[in-house]
Parts: structure tokens; C-alpha cells; sequence
């Protein structure tokens, strides 16, 4: 398909994703979300759980090595377990948030990290891979992120989530236009991959994407129905736990987390299970298909609908705020068409555990 359909194509997905319908429904979501401020000081601590989640810690810095494979990013040994996916509390109710359901997950192997600049360089020399961003010649870009000459080039832009700019020649190593490098930023997540080069990268390591049952399973490290991988709080002793948006959103960014854009993949302490910025910093790529309506039922290892039109992404993206994308939260999801791409969005790869489960 020719460079300007193919945008085109990929526009209506895009806005749908990025901002229209959460622009449209952010009166909604977040008057429900403002209505509950999220610290839910009134949950129950679940003390048990929490040593579960230590333990479960120390079992996955143990596995830390084993589950390695050469030249990729460490992986870390998720056990095997049941647990509440979704909730009884959608906060953005239309994005299939809810019902909570029980879930059963073989134990399997998850990246610790998202992967990162560094990681898809090694796939691209070793395999001359062009992404799907490169091929049609242009990638979204948050408009906050680029310089005036790219901006001044631009005359097309989404008219409901005017910060999204279509940017021709932005791509994972150009993630803000072809004035823009990521020489120094090679520890940060690859952006401005589709879910069909996540696929490949992954395909070529080894590995897999993640279900989305599996990689909730992990933002979770062990803890039941919490919001966040560490607990209900957003920052616990007014410390940051990830990589998302302070100030007003899309014209303050304040970065008092220290990061206006992407962190490294390593920045920010892990949750239970070991596993680095599973919320916030890049939303990531998970197998599945999106659908909004889910079986109420007990499931063994689902792996979402058989068909669709959108993938799932998980955890939100340095660009989240609660007054407009309260998305990172374990439960949250959404959606992109699979050639998508964007300068908020990366992934990380899961694998089996060798051997019968
Ligand atoms: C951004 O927000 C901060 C904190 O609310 C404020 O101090 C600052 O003046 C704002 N900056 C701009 C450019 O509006
Ligand atoms: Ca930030
Ligand atoms: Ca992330």
C-alpha cells in the first residue's frame, strides 16, 4: 500500500487510540476517577500477599541469568499462579476494563525490561529489518517533543488530540523527526515500533509477546487487585514509582519524575516480581486482539479473541495523566491497529519455560 493511504489508514486507529475518544470521554473517566482519588486508603493490606511478593522477588533475582538468553535483555521467571485480571472498579469504563475475572497462568519467562534502543539495534544489524514506520515514511510524534523546524513542516494534524503530529522520516531512530537521535538514549525503550516489528524483534530473539492475561499477571508481582505493580498509592512516602506525566496536560509537563520523555528501562524500582516500568514510560505491545466485552468466567491461559482488527497495549506511557489517559494502572488497556506506531509506544518480549509446565 503507497506511503499516503497507508497513513491514512492508519490515522483514524490511531486517533481513536490516542486521544479522540479519550478526549471525548474524559469527562466521564475522569470525573469517576477525580471522585476516587486512587490512594484508597480503606483497601486491605493484604500482608500475606506482600510476602508473597518479596518472596516471589528473591525467587525471580535467583532465575535472573538462567532465563537469559545471549545478546537479548535479562528475563526474569515468573511463577505460575491465579489472579484477579480486570476490575470490579473500571475507572475508563468503555476500554473493557472490567468484569474481574480469575485467571490461571502457567509459569513462563518475561523480560525484565522493556526492550530497548540498544536491544533493536542489535536485531536490526544482525538482520537489516526495516520497520513498519520506515517503510511508510512517517510515525506520530507528541508534538511537545518536537523542535520548531519539524513543526513548521507539518500542516496535517488530528483535529480532536492536536498534540499528535504526523512526522515524516520519525522513526525508532529518529523518534522526534530526522533532526533527532537516540545516541543518547540507547538504555531507553525502542519507540515507533509496530506490533508486527515487536513480533519480528521478538520472533528473532527467540521469544514471544506476551498475552495480555500474562503481562497483567506481571504489572501485578503478585499482588491482588491493586492499581499499580506496587499497590494502591500512587507515589508511597511521595516517592515516584514510574515514568508518567506532572503538571497540565498536553501544555506543563513538569517532570518531577525526573523525565520529561522516556527513562532508561532500568530507572524506577521494580514491583514484586522484579520487572522494571511495567506502568508508565512506554505503553507496550501484548499478543492479543482487543475486545471490549470478557467472559466473567475462571480461564487457563487465554489468549483473547481468535480475531480483530486492533491489538492490545498495556501500562500507559511517560504521556499519561490522570485528568486525561489514567491508564497506568494494571487493569488499564488499549488498542492500536497492528502497523501503528507512535513516540509513545514500545514493548518487551515473554518466552515459555522449557520443558511441560
Ligand atoms: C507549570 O506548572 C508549574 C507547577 O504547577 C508552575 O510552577 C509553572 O509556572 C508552570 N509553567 C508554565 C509554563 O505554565
Ligand atoms: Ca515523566
Ligand atoms: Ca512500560
Amino acid at each position: 500500500m503507497a506511503a499516503p493511504s497507508g497513513l491514512c489508514r492508519r490515522l483514524l486507529p490511531l486517533l481513536l487510540l490516542l486521544g479522540l475518544r479519550i478526549a471525548a470521554s474524559s469527562g466521564t473517566s475522569s470525573t469517576s476517577s477525580t471522585g476516587n482519588c486512587g490512594c484508597s486508603a480503606g483497601r486491605a493490606s493484604g500482608d500475606g500477599r506482600e510476602a508473597a511478593a518479596r518472596r516471589y522477588s528473591a525467587a525471580a533475582a535467583a532465575a535472573l541469568g538462567s532465563g537469559q538468553s545471549a545478546g537479548h535483555g535479562p528475563m526474569v521467571a515468573i511463577p505460575g499462579g491465579v489472579f484477579t485480571m480486570g476490575t470490579q472498579e473500571p475507572e475508563i469504563q468503555q476500554d473493557g476494563e472490567g468484569p474481574a475475572r480469575r485467571v490461571h497462568i502457567n509459569s513462563f519467562y518475561m523480560d525484565q525490561y522493556e526492550v530497548s534502543n540498544q536491544d533493536f539495534e542489535r536485531f536490526v544489524s544482525s538482520t537489516g529489518y526495516i520497520t513498519e514506520a520506515e517503510k511508510f515514511g512517517d510515525s506520530f510524534v507528541f508534538e511537545g517533543m518536537l523542535s520548531e523546524a519539524v513543526k513548521a513542516d507539518i500542516h496535517q494534524a488530528v483535529a480532536a488530540a492536536p498534540w499528535w503530529l504526523p512526522v515524516k522520516g520519525a522513526s525508532w531512530r529518529h523518534p522526534e523527526g530526522p533532526d533527532s537521535s537516540i545516541s543518547s538514549r540507547m538504555d531507553h525503550p525502542v519507540l515507533h515500533v509496530s506490533w508486527n516489528d515487536a513480533v519480528a524483534f521478538c520472533t528473532w530473539a527467540g521469544k514471544r509477546l506476551p498475552t495480555e492475561a500474562e503481562w497483567e499477571y506481571s504489572c501485578r508481582g503478585g499482588l491482588e487487585n491493586r492499581l499499580f505493580p506496587w499497590g494502591n498509592k500512587l507515589q508511597p512516602k511521595g516517592q515516584h514509582y514510574a515514568n508518567i506525566w506532572q503538571g497540565e496536560f498536553p501544555t506543563n509537563n513538569t517532570a518531577e519524575d525526573g523525565y520529561k520523555g522516556t527513562a532508561p528501562v532500568s530507572a524506577f524500582p521494580p514491583n514484586g516480581y522484579g520487572l522494571y516500568n511495567m506502568v508508565g514510560n512506554a505503553w507496550e505491545w501484548t499478543s492479543d486482539w482487543w475486545a471490549v466485552h470478557h467472559s466473567p468466567q475462571d480461564l487457563h491461559n487465554p489468549k483473547g479473541p481468535s480475531s480483530g482488527t486492533d491489538r492490545v497495549k498495556k501500562g500507559g506511557s511517560y504521556m499519561c495523566h490522570k485528568s486525561y489517559c489514567y491508564r497506568y494502572r494494571c487493569a488499564a488497556r488499549s488498542q492500536n491497529t497492528p502497523d501503528s506506531s507512535a513516540s509513545n509506544l514500545g514493548f518487551r518480549c515473554a518466552a515459555d519455560t522449557p520443558g511441560p509446565h
